[in-house]
């Protein structure tokens, strides 16, 4: 046992009351810096379906028994191709931005949507781990698949009562949390300052956070940007092909869980239209992610040259497929919700957004619906979602306007409205196929990106994506 003296006692005291009385400030001064920063560089949490690289089904495709032809003819889920790369582009551009100081990625979670959430996992992590060596950015996983199934008939109960989607007691509150989720409220309760939810992939886990964090929780969410939604009568067309309004498609109901949450009411959201995004995939403003267009930084680095040359070697087998059916490769999507949540750009300078209101319209019912009327030898009468005069914009065009087969598999759309719209937040024929709930709501209000705020905005855009898309 050591006894100290009562002189080395003394001394180890004041010693203490010294370091606690000059330590104390540092501290406190580093938690304001920490605080100031916290502040100062725009935060995101990045829910993406990111799959540049990978040749998979989409995710959660199999979910649907089948997808059926403009001839009803049924096509199953065994197309295994190239899937997107704009998720990769702006996740590589996230994490360069944040090198730079421009934004703090606090955390990243895939989510399935153009391929299967386990290989998505592995494309996060190696653009995160590998090319970028961030180990110190949380990741984790999200939804494996939608809100609701679409396109089956609504579960019921023994007793015929439907099982409810929507509400506190509803099946998705009931089964929505998942890593990703967790990870994304404790993210934002560790941050001390604002904190920006960016969309790049469907809305499950992003309406999942809103529909189960605590108030306090949510407060500190900024604003969600997404990459989704088209205008009110606007045709989704790449080089003259109708196309579709695919994170929409995916997760109809996780949008309009979304779009009528009262919890989620006073969190602004920001959606860049297809109006604008569409821009830069068309051949005459085409971004092509090639390696003419994009050179990475100067003079590069060994990093930069491995990170770049791996993007564009990951990209090529898309780039084929998507150029055998538009006849160009793709343009950046999800890049505009990214460079939309930088501060340092002028925004209002960059793009023309405008308050507006977005709802869902829900598209007829498929075929096998119950609901579907069928004629004599059981064959749909009219051919469902193609039916003449229906309420979902280029169904129903086919034969006028060509398409490239994918509606088949669009049960609703995310409409924008510029005027302001008194009408439900669902709309069509509720509680049926698509299994997307009525809500007691009307329209939400959001800010609509719509266009570029001219020749020069969309020059500093490409510049943009340029200096940090490698
Ligand atoms: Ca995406």
């Amino acid at each position: 046992m050591l006894y100290f003296t009562s002189r080395y006692r003394q001394l180890v005291f004041l010693s203490l009351v010294y370091i606690g009385l000059t330590a104390f400030p540092v501290f406190a001064d580093r938690n304001h810096d920490r605080e100031q920063q916290d502040h100062r560089i725009p935060a995101l949490i990045i829910s993406t379906d990111v799959a540049i690289g990978l040749n998979d089904t989409h995710g959660g495709e199999s979910l649907n028994p089948a997808v059926r032809s403009e001839t009803n003819a049924f096509s199953l889920d065994r197309d295994v191709t190239p899937q997107d790369l704009d998720d990769g582009l702006a996740l590589a551009m996230a994490l360069n931005l944040d090198a730079a100081g421009l934004v703090q990625v606090l955390g990243v979670v895939p989510i399935a949507g153009n391929a299967s959430l386990p290989p998505e996992m592995m494309v996060a992590r190696k653009i995160m781990r590998e090319l970028k060596g961030r180990e110190d950015i949380p990741l984790a996983p999200g939804a494996a698949g939608p809100a609701s199934q679409t396109y089956h008939p609504i579960p019921k109960w023994f007793d015929g009562t439907d099982v409810t989607v929507a509400g506190e007691m509803g099946s998705f509150v009931a089964s929505c949390r998942n890593e990703g989720v967790r990870l994304m409220e404790s993210l934002l309760l560790q941050h001390r300052g604002p904190v920006t939810l960016l969309a790049l992939g469907p809305f499950t886990d992003i309406a999942c956070l809103i529909e189960t964090a605590p108030p306090y929780v949510l407060r500190r969410v900024k604003e969600v940007i997404a990459l989704a939604s088209q205008l009110e009568g606007e045709s989704l067309t790449i080089n003259g092909l109708v196309v579709n309004d695919f994170n929409v498609r995916r997760d109809p109901t996780a949008v309009a869980l979304l779009l009528a949450s009262e919890r989620g009411r006073q969190i602004p959201i920001r959606l860049m239209v297809f109006s604008l995004s569409g821009q830069t995939s068309q051949k005459d403003t085409l971004i092509p992610f090639d390696s003419a267009t994009f050179k990475g930084p100067q003079p590069p680095t060994p990093e930069s040259t491995h990170s770049l040359q791996w993007l564009l070697a990951a990209a090529e087998p898309r780039n084929e497929f998507w150029r055998a059916i538009f006849g160009t490769v793709e343009g950046p999507f999800d890049q505009y919700a990214l460079v939309a949540s930088l501060e340092n750009q002028d925004n209002s300078k960059l793009f023309d957004c405008r308050d507006a209101w977005a709802y869902v319209q829900q598209c007829p019912q498929p075929v096998w619906s119950p609901n579907t009327e069928l004629d004599a030898n059981g064959q749909p009468v009219p051919p469902a979602y193609n039916a003449p005069g229906n309420s979902c914009m280029d169904h129903g065009s086919v034969g006028s306007t060509p398409t490239n087969g994918s509606l088949v598999g669009v049960p609703a759309q995310l409409l924008v409205s510029l005027d302001q719209d008194t009408g439900p937040v669902v709309r069509g024929v509720t509680g049926v196929d698509g299994n997307i709930p009525d809500f007691d709501a009307s329209a939400r209000q959001v800010m609509a990106c719509i266009d570029f705020q001219g020749d020069e905005a969309r020059q500093e855009f490409l510049e943009i994506l340029q200096t940090y898309t490698w």
